[in-house]
């Protein structure tokens, strides 16, 4: 049985998550609109993984015998003055949601709910990929800088990238 403590610590990231969802849906949305093919399909791909992320959540909380909070969420971003700045952001965004499992953790701790503290292990790992994955397309894009020819190298290979799941 979850503490009411580690039910609503679990449920504001199932939020973080639901959102990261719309966040990444709109850079989808975002890089098909600018041409960007590959980079539209990843994110694409990115925005489906987080809604992932929130139904595991969703089903560890019902199955520990909370309630899993659908709530209502913030209007992502929709528009980005580059790509470089669209990945920045995610980059931004994903060290925030790699602080908040860190918090989950640590709560979890503090509460000796050791089952959640397992649990969250997976989400531990998942944030240092996505982390990493995120410095490194950022890091291709510094090097493209305002190419046009790279950016469409780019756009090609990010299609490679190994989707984390
Ligand atoms: Fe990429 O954030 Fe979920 O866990």
């Amino acid at each position: 049985m979850l503490s009411k403590t580690i039910e609503a610590a679990l449920n504001k990231q199932i939020r973080i998550e639901a959102e990261s969802s719309q966040i990444y849906l709109a850079m989808a949305v975002w890089a098909e609109v600018k041409g960007l093919e590959g980079v539209s399909m990843f994110m694409y791909d990115q925005s489906n993984e987080e809604r992932d992320h929130m139904l595991k959540l969703v089903k560890f909380v019902n199955e520990r015998g909370g309630h899993a909070l659908i709530s209502d969420l913030s209007a992502p971003n929709v528009t980005f003055n580059s790509f470089k700045e669209m990945f920045e952001k995610l980059l931004e965004h994903e060290v925030m949601v790699s602080a908040s499992i860190n918090e989950l953790v640590h709560t979890s701790l503090q509460e000796k709910d050791y089952a959640t503290h397992n649990f969250l292990q997976w989400y531990v790992s998942e944030q240092i990929e996505e982390e990493a994955t995120a410095r490194t397309i950022l890091d291709k894009i510094n090097m493209i800088g305002d190419d046009k020819g790279g950016l469409y190298l780019f756009d090609r290979d990010i299609q490679q990238l190994t989707v984390i799941t």
